[in-house]
Parts: C-alpha cells; sequence; structure tokens
C-alpha cells in the first residue's frame, strides 16, 4: 500500500523560494505533522512525503498511490485543494487534516473525501485501516492527543534538502492570544513530552540546526519551567552537539539559571513575541502577559543575549490603535529593545482565532473570497478593514518599518554588535539578509496585490 503526505506550497511566501534565494534555504523548515503522520503509520505502508516547499513534483510521472493525505495552515488550502483534485481525478481517495481543515470543516469537507480534525495520534492508524478496507468515512475527529502517544517523527524520511531539523516537545498554550490559533487548536492546557522521549527523538534528527517548534517552550508556570530546567539539563548531559532554536514568551528572561542551563543544551536564538510597542496594544491582543507590572524589554532582551543567545522580535502591525507613523515606531522600540532580529506581520483574523470572531461580526475581514482568498492569509498580507489605517496606508507602515530596521548601515552595526558580544555573528547575518532580501521582494508582491484590489470597484480602500 502507497501513501503519500503532501505539504502543499504557497507560491506568494517568498521565504519559501529557495532557488530564488539561497538565504531561504535558513527559512524552510521541515514539515513536521508530516513526520509525526509517517511515524504513526503501520510499517506495511510505503509513506513518501512530498513538501512542495522544495519545488512541487511531477505528480503524473509518479506511481500511483493508494491514498493521499494532505496537510494545511489555512495559507496553502488554495494549492491542497487542487492537490486534492489531481488526485481524486485519478479516483485515489485524499484524506485532508491539520489546522484548516479543523477550523474551516464544512469547506474542507467539500473537496476532499475525508477530513481530520484535531491532532491525529488517536486516529489516523484508523484512517488507513478504513482506507485500506475502501469504507473512509467521512470526517474523523482526533481531538486532543495523549501528549504519551506521540511518536517519534520519522527523521530518515525527507532526509536531505534543509538547513534545520524540527522537534516537538510539548502542545499547547495557556495564553490564548486573540489572534493565535495555538489556544483554539491545541488547548490551553500545557502538555510536555517525557524528556526521555524528547531526548532520544533528537538524536534521531539528522540536520546540526534543529528548530523547536513548541508555540511556547518554557511555559508561564513555575512547574513547566522547573520541567524546561530538566530538559534542558537531559540536552546538555546528551552531549548532542547540535544547535536550536526555539520559541518563547518574555519570562524566558527572567530566569538566569534557566537562560544558563538553555544555553548549555544548545540553545543559539529564541523567538519572542512582543506584537504591540504600547500596553494599549498588548490589552487589546490579550496579550497581558507581557505587561507584567516593572517589565523593561530592553534588559529582558539583554539577558537572553548574555547568554550568546540571538532575540528575534515579532511584532504586528494593523492593530485598532494603530496609527500612521506605528511602522517606524516598531522599527525605532525594536532597535531600542536590542533584538537581532525583526518580524513584522500584519494584523489577520485566522478562522477559529478570537480575532476572526470580532473582526467577522464587525463586517472588517476584506479578503474574503474562499476558498481563493486563503492565500493571502500569510500574514504578509492586509486582509482586514483596519481602524486608522487604508489599504495603501498599511503597506506604506510595513515598508517603512522594515525599511528602516533592515537599513543596511543599521543591518550591519547589529551583526557587529553579535560579533563583539560572541553571539552567533554569522547566524545573525544571515537573518538579517535573508529578512531584507524578503522584505525587499514583498514590495513587489504588495504591487500586484494592490494593483489587483483596485480591479474591483468598490474595495480598493479597506
Ligand atoms: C513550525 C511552524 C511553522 C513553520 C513551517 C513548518 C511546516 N512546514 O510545517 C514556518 C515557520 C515556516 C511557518 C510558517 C507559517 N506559519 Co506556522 N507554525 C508553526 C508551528 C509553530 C508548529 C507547526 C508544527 O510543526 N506543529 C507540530 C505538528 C506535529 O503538529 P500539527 O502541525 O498541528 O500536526 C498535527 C495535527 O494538526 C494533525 N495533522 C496535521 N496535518 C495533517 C494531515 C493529515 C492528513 C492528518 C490526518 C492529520 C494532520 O496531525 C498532526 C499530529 O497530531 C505552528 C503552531 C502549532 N502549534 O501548530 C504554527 C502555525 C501552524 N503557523 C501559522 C501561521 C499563520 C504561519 C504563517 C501563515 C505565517 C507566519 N509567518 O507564521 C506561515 C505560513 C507559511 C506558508 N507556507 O503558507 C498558524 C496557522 C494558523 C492557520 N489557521 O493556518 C499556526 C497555528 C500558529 C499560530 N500562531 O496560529 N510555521
Ligand atoms: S503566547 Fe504565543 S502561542 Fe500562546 S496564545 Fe499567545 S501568541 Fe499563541
Amino acid at each position: 500500500m502507497r501513501l503519500y503526505l503532501i505539504n502543499p506550497c504557497n507560491p506568494l511566501v517568498s521565504m519559501t523560494k529557495v532557488k530564488e534565494s539561497r538565504w531561504n534555504r535558513y527559512r524552510v523548515w521541515k514539515p513536521l505533522s508530516l513526520m509525526v503522520l509517517a511515524g504513526l503509520t503501520p510499517s506495511e505502508w510505503e509513506i513518501s512525503i512530498v513538501d512542495e516547499n522544495l519545488g512541487a513534483p511531477d505528480y503524473p510521472a509518479m506511481p500511483r498511490p493508494d491514498v493521499v493525505g494532505i496537510t494545511s495552515f489555512t495559507s496553502q488550502a488554495n494549492r491542497a485543494y487542487e492537490v486534492a483534485a489531481h488526485f481524486r481525478r485519478l479516483g485515489v481517495p485524499v484524506v485532508m487534516g491539520g489546522i484548516h481543515a479543523t477550523m474551516c470543516v464544512d469547506e474542507v469537507m467539500e473537496r476532499v473525501d475525508s477530513v481530520v480534525t484535531g491532532e491525529a495520534e488517536g486516529i489516523w492508524p484508523q484512517v488507513l485501516e478504513d482506507a485500506r478496507h475502501g469504507s473512509l468515512k467521512r470526517r474523523y475527529d482526533g481531538g486532543r492527543a495523549e501528549i504519551n502517544d506521540v511518536p517519534f517523527a520519522r527523521h530518515d524520511l525527507l532526509a536531505t534538502g534543509y538547513a534545520l531539523g524540527a522537534i516537538q516537545t510539548t502542545r499547547g498554550c495557556p495564553l490564548n492570544c486573540s489572534f493565535c490559533s495555538v489556544t483554539a487548536f491545541n488547548g490551553a492546557h500545557y502538555r510536555q513530552r517525557p524528556i526521555p522521549d524528547v531526548v532520544r527523538e533528537f538524536q534521531l534528527v539528522r540536520e546540526k540546526r534543529v528548530l523547536l517548534v513548541d508555540d511556547n517552550l518554557i511555559g508561564t508556570r513555575p512547574e513547566h519551567i522547573a520541567r524546561a530546567k530538566d530538559l534542558f539539563r537531559a540536552l546538555a548531559q546528551a552531549n548532542l552537539r547540535k544547535e536550536w532554536v526555539g520559541q518563547a514568551t518574555i519570562n524566558f528572561a527572567d530566569d538566569e539559571e534557566l537562560l544558563a542551563l538553555a544555553a548549555k543544551a544548545g540553545c543559539s536564538g529564541v523567538f519572542i513575541g512582543f506584537e504591540s510597542p504600547a500596553p494599549e496594544g498588548l490589552r487589546e491582543l490579550g496579550k497581558k502577559f507581557n505587561l507584567l507590572k516593572g517589565r523593561d524589554f530592553r534588559a529582558s532582551v539583554r539577558r537572553i543575549q548574555r547568554h550568546h543567545i540571538l532575540v528575534a522580535g515579532s511584532f504586528i502591525i494593523g492593530l485598532d490603535i494603530d496609527e500612521p507613523g506605528i511602522g517606524e515606531r516598531i522599527a525605532e522600540v525594536a532597535r531600542e529593545y536590542g533584538v537581532d532580529n525583526l518580524n513584522v506581520l500584519f494584523l489577520t483574523p485566522l478562522p477559529g482565532t478570537r480575532l476572526w470572531d470580532q473582526m467577522k461580526s464587525e463586517g472588517r475581514i476584506a479578503r474574503a473570497a474562499f476558498p481563493e482568498d486563503w492565500k493571502y492569509y500569510t500574514l504578509t498580507f492586509p486582509v482586514a478593514r483596519y481602524k486608522h489605517l487604508t489599504l495603501e496606508g498599511i503597506i506604506q507602515e510595513m515598508i517603512a518599518c522594515n525599511r528602516k530596521f533592515y537599513y543596511l548601515p543599521r543591518l550591519l552595526w547589529r551583526v557587529w554588535g553579535s560579533v563583539w558580544q560572541r553571539r552567533k555573528p554569522l547566524v545573525s547575518l544571515v537573518g538579517n539578509l535573508s529578512y531584507r532580501h524578503n522584505s525587499r521582494a514583498d514590495r513587489g508582491i504588495y504591487a500586484d496585490f494592490q494593483r489587483q484590489w483596485r480591479d474591483f470597484p468598490g474595495t480598493n480602500r479597506i
């Protein structure tokens, strides 16, 4: 029995264009969902994982599979449906799962043979068994997995073509920010995989550099942080000789022992969501966690960096409080905080989030010709109606922000800072050049987006 597991591309995502920019090699990350599904698949199945981010294959030239499984974020849904249509025309049953299938079940159900909602651990073997007997159901619900049931991902598949490996050590986030899908999908209960499992799986990762995909690597409560320390101790002890990057909230900076252990375990960088330079912005997004009294963001960033860990800061443009000038303000604040990289995104209502419900009820979802418009839900297009910013205005804010932060002399000064402070200067240089390259490439993509918008009278201002 032959199984294809497919990760569809989105041609509008500049960072996946590996052939156009070598820097992007460091920004295309493995579809871990499919590697985990492969880990759950019984051995009688012959599995091929296809990651279209490395180039879409010539499907007609490939042997006919017995079943196709497709994963999809919302931004990949259009392409997912094209791939599904191709295999369904051949009479091959297509199963789709992942975040988009979970949040938009009815839409997906119209376009594939079977939809799997939620996490796959508890249900995937059953789906395959039904497929083998030609009795696939239209819908399965995996719910939320027992964390001990998460299998080792198949790191032996997709063995080449990537600069970074991927692994997951926890699921869920209790913070439930208004714009984020994680709490809705993985739940508020913070689930931690057994540390020996994580260490053993880490040993199977072939790449020297690894992304820990956890949304909130250290959690929020003292017992979460204690477990994170134990994990870091175990990774350090295993002497894996790997460097990794992860995602955390700013409380990562609050515990010197945690930082020292993370660095010893191989942590070379951390993504932190600062989201807004203004306390009212954080309140609007429900990111109250960043509002801890007396928090000094610059000092927090410095504490992390003193352990030779790079900090990439993420901000959002388009909040109800954001007015013209917000782009330059974010670039300036990111400089003041001292982050090594800045990632700025448009506020985007993703299905299943509180922001989606709010914007939908207020009639503020501007790009709503679904499923075609899902391709713009990459957080790099303004798809909503923003309170104080027009379509042209918000795009100009984004351009101004990136132009200011990635202005070459500033960029070189930042990288020089990381040389001087022995903070992975090469990684910092590659990261900065990659962001700079993509933010410039995005200007062309915005121009097409605006042009296309003008073709629909009445919708050219949002
Ligand atoms: C790593 C990651 C990335 C990597 C990509 C890795 C990859 N190719 O898979 C990078 C950094 C490139 C990335 C990019 C983006 N991401 Co991202 N990303 C994540 C993150 C943090 C982890 C994903 C992961 O590996 N999880 C671990 C695996 C094991 O879990 P899983 O994917 O959920 O898979 C399980 C189930 O969903 C299910 N399942 C999944 N697929 C399938 C398929 C079948 C057939 C079946 C049966 C089951 C099934 O089974 C799996 C095992 O239980 C998630 C957050 C999260 N918690 O998921 C956000 C997340 C998926 N990303 C998100 C977003 C918005 C994006 C971007 C659009 C914007 C951005 N810049 O962040 C881009 C889109 C790029 C594109 N190509 O269109 C959103 C998606 C929301 C949505 N509705 O689509 C999430 C949920 C984060 C959030 N804050 O809301 N991302
Ligand atoms: S802290 Fe991060 S992962 Fe958790 S809900 Fe907020 S944005 Fe999502």
